[in-house]
């Protein structure tokens, strides 16, 4: 898995809903009604990315995930990070 060009990432980015690269990750911050909501959603995640073998660096407060993704074996963002994404958008709904 090699890290994607920017225009890779440009375009992949604009194809999903809310996600932006920041400081050259691929970040989103998932809004849910309570802890319990958010807390779902990320073991939900936490299976897919850990079949994945694909790990997600995020935040938790309350009802607020804030998520970061990058790959680390490949020293940028790859098509891992948006298959990730993705599984976390359809989780998220
Ligand atoms: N997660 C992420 N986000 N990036 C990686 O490069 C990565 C990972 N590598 N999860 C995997 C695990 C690697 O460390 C293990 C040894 O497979």
């Amino acid at each position: 898995m090699s890290a994607m060009d920017d225009q890779e990432i440009m375009n992949a980015t604009a194809a999903l809903d809310g996600w932006r690269i920041e400081s050259g990750k691929l970040a989103k911050t998932f809004k849910f009604p309570d802890f319990v909501a958010a807390f779902g959603f990320m073991s939900k995640v936490a299976l897919v990315a850990e079949k994945m073998d694909h790990h997600p660096e995020w935040f938790n407060v309350y009802n607020t995930v804030r998520v970061e993704l990058t790959t680390h074996d490949a020293g940028g963002i790859t098509a891992k990070d948006f298959e990730l994404a993705g599984a976390m958008d359809r989780f998220s709904g």
